[in-house]
């Protein structure tokens, strides 16, 4: 066990936490089994402040109707809120233009509508698809799912032992058959951030698109989709702070232009006979059917929110979190750090001896330390470490470095119990 004193940097109180906490009602609101809660599970979704439940509440109050076609003052006012929430988006991602900016469920869903929607259209037998060997599964199943139907091929870029892709194994698979690129940035079972730039300009030098799933990179690091130069770009609104329901995916309008729709249905059309159909213009080509209009109304809330305070800013402190509960964890003994890239963002997963994850989970959840025990949705990357599991502490801006603290005791309170 380590003696090294706990040390505490002063990213702490030049970013004033505490403030940013007061906004978050269900820290404060829960103490599970009596103790003080440190949410450490953000990579699965984080919280959300009261200025976003406020909006909500806002639009279900006051703006609530359906939107577009309509004549009346509230489908006008909760059409501006949802084509305003559009442009909250743009602004996060700095997108060229809001048409470029789709409405989805979540992240799943914009990996899939590339799927389909381009995939579908552009991919046939013996082309290949190239991943890499850290994506959660959803950007590893559709892309299966797509080289089954047309006989392509999913190529897969390997990882080292820190956890990093290989870059120059990722240059080597590209040849004539390759048409198209899905990678993450920041991978959720280890934390690595990709070098998407230096990966993108790999695939555009032979004209090949790639879609960037941003899931995990979204709520910690400044996205700039211009500066990327990325084609596709998928994110989730429930990890940056929004609701469950909300996400967007980002597309380069001439791709978006040349894809075909994803679902059929109302609002996607301009005009319908039995003949024919003629879609709608970008991005409404996309958003078939009445969509979760207030999570995405809560969604544009959470990015103005997250804005405010700043990516760099937030980055910083998540970046100083993470260094501290890395030298903290791994200075326990028998405790095995897996994922351990040179390029870091917000995820800490471990291994606490012989001691199975799920049993650390719920001894933790014991001490009032939220995390997150199993194959995180990665089961390759679980495969490449040769664990069945790991348990994941994951941050956000509004913790704290006592809430790393409290894990690192309860880990030693569990390394006691197993002896
Ligand atoms: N991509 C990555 C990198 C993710 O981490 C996740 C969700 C997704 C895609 C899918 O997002 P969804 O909102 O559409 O489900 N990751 C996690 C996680 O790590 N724990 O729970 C969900």
């Amino acid at each position: 066990m380590s003696a090294t004193p706990l040390r505490k940097p002063s990213a702490d109180t030049a970013f004033d936490v505490e403030r940013i906490r007061a906004d978050f009602p269900i820290l404060h609101n829960v103490r599970p089994h009596g103790k003080p809660l440190s949410f450490l599970d953000n990579a699965a979704s984080s919280q959300m402040p009261q200025q976003v439940i406020d909006r909500i509440v806002r639009y279900e109050t006051h703006e609530h109707a359906n939107i577009h076609r309509g004549v009346h003052l509230l489908s006008t006012l909760a059409t501006e809120a949802y084509e305003g929430a559009r442009r909250s988006v743009q602004r996060f991602l700095n997108a060229k233009e809001d048409r470029e900016i789709i409405f989805t469920t979540g992240c799943t869903e914009g990996v899939n509508l590339v799927m389909h929607g381009y995939g579908r259209k552009f991919i046939g037998a013996g082309d290949e698809i190239i991943v890499t060997h850290l994506e959660h599964h959803s950007n590893i199943v559709p892309w299966q799912m797509l080289c089954e139907e047309k006989g392509a091929k999913l190529r897969v870029a390997p990882i080292d032992d820190r956890g990093e892709v290989i870059q120059e194994a990722y240059d080597a698979l590209f040849n004539e058959r390759t048409k198209f690129v899905a990678i993450s940035h920041v991978s959720n079972a280890l934390g690595t951030i990709n070098p998407v730039r230096r990966m993108i300009d790999v695939a555009h030098a032979r004209g090949i698109p790639v879609l960037v799933d941003g899931a995990q990179a979204a709520p910690h690091i400044a996205v700039d989709v211009q500066a990327l130069d990325c084609d596709f770009y998928a994110f989730s609104g429930h990890k940056v702070c929004g609701p469950t329901g909300s996400g967007a995916l980002y597309g380069k309008a001439a791709l978006l232009e040349k894809m075909q729709p994803f679902k059929g249905g109302g609002d996607m059309i301009l005009s319908v006979t039995f003949e024919k159909t003629t879609f709608n213009t970008i991005p409404h080509k996309f958003e078939a059917g009445t969509p979760p209009i207030m999570p995405m109304i809560g969604l544009g809330a959470a990015l103005d929110y997250l804005s405010a305070i700043g990516m760099d800013r937030i980055a910083a402190h998540e970046h100083a979190l993470l260094e501290y509960a890395t030298e903290q964890v791994s200075a326990l003994d028998g405790v095995r750090i897996i994922g351990t890239a040179r390029e870091k963002a917000a995820v800490l997963s471990f291994y606490v001896g012989e001691v199975h994850p799920h049993d650390v989970g719920t001894l933790l959840d014991e001490e009032g330390v939220a995390v997150r025990t199993g194959h995180h949705c990665a089961q390759p990357v679980m495969q490449r470490f040769g664990v069945p599991a790991t348990v994941r502490a994951s941050f956000a801006f509004y913790n704290t470095f006592a809430e790393v603290d409290a894990l690192v005791e309860a880990i030693r309170k569990v390394q006691k119990l197993f002896g």
